[in-house]
């Protein structure tokens, strides 16, 4: 473990604002946000259809009279069809990164553009980045949000940035080595990635002079934390945001590490039950949807994210008082059901984590070769453990199976495969291929 402490700096004043306080704030933006996107014509039908105007938002509560946004909507307006200013206000355009189906676009202006740098500012403030810091960036740069998004956050705080992008990994661990970096910021799974490579290649990653890291862009979890934390010697903070809200700097960790701190003088969070879209109760998982409350160029009502977490309203030991959002559980197009039970790839991790031999680096695959599934997990070995006696290794399967069996109520095949056979990747990690045809 790390042998320094995170000092615990806020940025912004907004984010220890009395609740009452930051209610009214919202509460006068969220009118701002409903007159600015009264002329883009997809919310235009929607107010017509269900008879709003600006002047009927009288209380946060009024929310739920606005429309959902989804991603099929944005689909649908491709490309830019729920721009809310002029085309020539527009400074930059990100996307999604396309995990899910055809491209999105986003668009920012200027002024959105300082937002979005102050929010990413503000959660690794929270991490104790320092003008005097270096920070490695291996997120892609590009139509992705997470490069930029993170760049200009770490210069809106005066500290350096290294530039590196993603991939190369060669080339990442040399300059982890060299330039001595004091941060480091990629995807978790590419943080692993890079640890895993530098052992295999004689640089043991926990000498890397790194104090901590911040990953995000997709699911991990707490054993995941501890692994990465362990393996590169860091504390690892989690971060969240996603490319149709404004990219990263939606939430983030604190020093104490308890839930990632949602920016809601600039976003209103509902957690809803995905099937009713009725909220549910504190502390319950369920889809989060945001609500732009600033942002210029396309700003977004009720945005359905398909991100299951849940949501803890108290104020934090840091002095935050803004709603802390859990770690993303999963996403509900991820979740796979089998046999009628539910399944995020999250709970694979978690019990490989936690069977000794095994290794986060795997790979669920759903068949259905008749009418029932059948969920494969192939799982890559720790290299000392890989051995050709076969009952060794049936006493491995057997220990994952059960761990997983534990977590998940379900039973699984699982395949062990030998070190650095399963595809690596650069930044989101791909967790599942699903052979089903379900739409046929
Ligand atoms: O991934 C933005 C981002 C970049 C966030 C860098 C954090 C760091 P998209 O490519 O649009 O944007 O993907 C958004 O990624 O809906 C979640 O499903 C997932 N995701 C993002 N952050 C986390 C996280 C960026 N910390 C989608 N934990 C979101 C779990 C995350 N899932």
């Amino acid at each position: 473990m790390p042998d320094f402490k995170v000092e615990n700096r806020i940025l912004d004043e907004e984010e220890t604002m009395p609740r009452a306080q930051m209610r009214a704030l919202q509460l006068k933006r969220l009118q701002e946000v409903v007159a600015r996107v009264a002329n883009v014509p997809f919310y235009k039908a929607a107010f017509a259809r269900e008879g709003i105007t600006p002047e009927k938002i009288k209380s946060l509560d009024d929310l739920r009279r606005l429309p959902f946004t989804t991603k099929d909507d944005l689909r649908q307006n491709y490309p830019l069809g729920f721009l809310a200013v002029p085309r020539k206000e527009i400074a930059r355009i990100h996307g999604s990164s396309g995990t899910t189906g055809k491209l999105t676009l986003v668009a920012y202006t200027r002024e959105d553009r300082e937002t979005w740098a102050n929010l990413c500012a503000r959660f690794l403030v929270g991490g104790g980045l320092k003008p005097e810091h270096l920070v490695h960036i291996a997120f892609g740069y590009g139509i992705f949000t997470g490069g930029f998004g993170l760049h200009y956050g770490v210069e809106r705080v005066g500290a350096a940035v290294l530039p590196l992008a993603s991939g190369n990994t060669a080339r990442q661990i040399m300059l982890l080595q060299d330039l001595a970096p004091d941060v480091l910021v990629c995807t978790p799974s590419y943080a692993l990635n890079i640890a895993d490579y530098a052992r295999n290649n004689g640089v043991e990653p926990s000498t890397f002079p790194l104090k901590y890291g911040h990953f995000g862009a997709e699911p991990w979890t707490e054993e995941m934390r501890l692994k990465i934390e362990s393996e590169l010697g860091i504390t690892a903070f989690n971060n969240y945001g996603l490319s149709e809200v404004i990219g990263p700097g939606v939430s983030g960790e604190c020093a104490l590490q308890n839930g990632m701190h949602v920016q809601e003088d600039h976003f209103i969070v509902e957690c809803l039950d995905p099937v009713t879209l009725e909220p549910v109760e504190d502390f319950a998982y369920g889809e989060l949807v945001f609500t732009t409350l600033t942002k210029q160029a396309m700003p977004l009502l009720r945005y359905r994210t398909r991100d299951i977490a849940a949501l803890d309203p108290r104020p934090c030991g840091c002095g935050r008082t803004t709603t802390r959002m859990s770690r993303v559980k999963g996403r509900s197009d991820d979740m796979l059901i089998i046999r009628g039970v539910n399944v995020f790839p999250s709970q694979i991790e978690e019990a490989l984590l936690q069977v000794e031999g095994a290794t986060p680096h795997y790979l669920i695959e759903v068949d259905r070769p008749g009418t029932l599934d059948q969920i494969a997990v192939k799982v890559e070995v720790l290299p000392g453990i890989f051995s050709d006696k076969m009952s060794d290794m049936q006493r491995l399967r057997d220990a994952i199976d059960r761990r997983i069996q534990a977590i998940t109520g379900i039973h699984v095949k699982v395949e062990l495969v030998a070190p650095q056979t399963i595809e690596r990747s650069m930044g989101k990690a791909k967790r599942v291929v699903d052979n089903r045809n379900l739409n046929g």
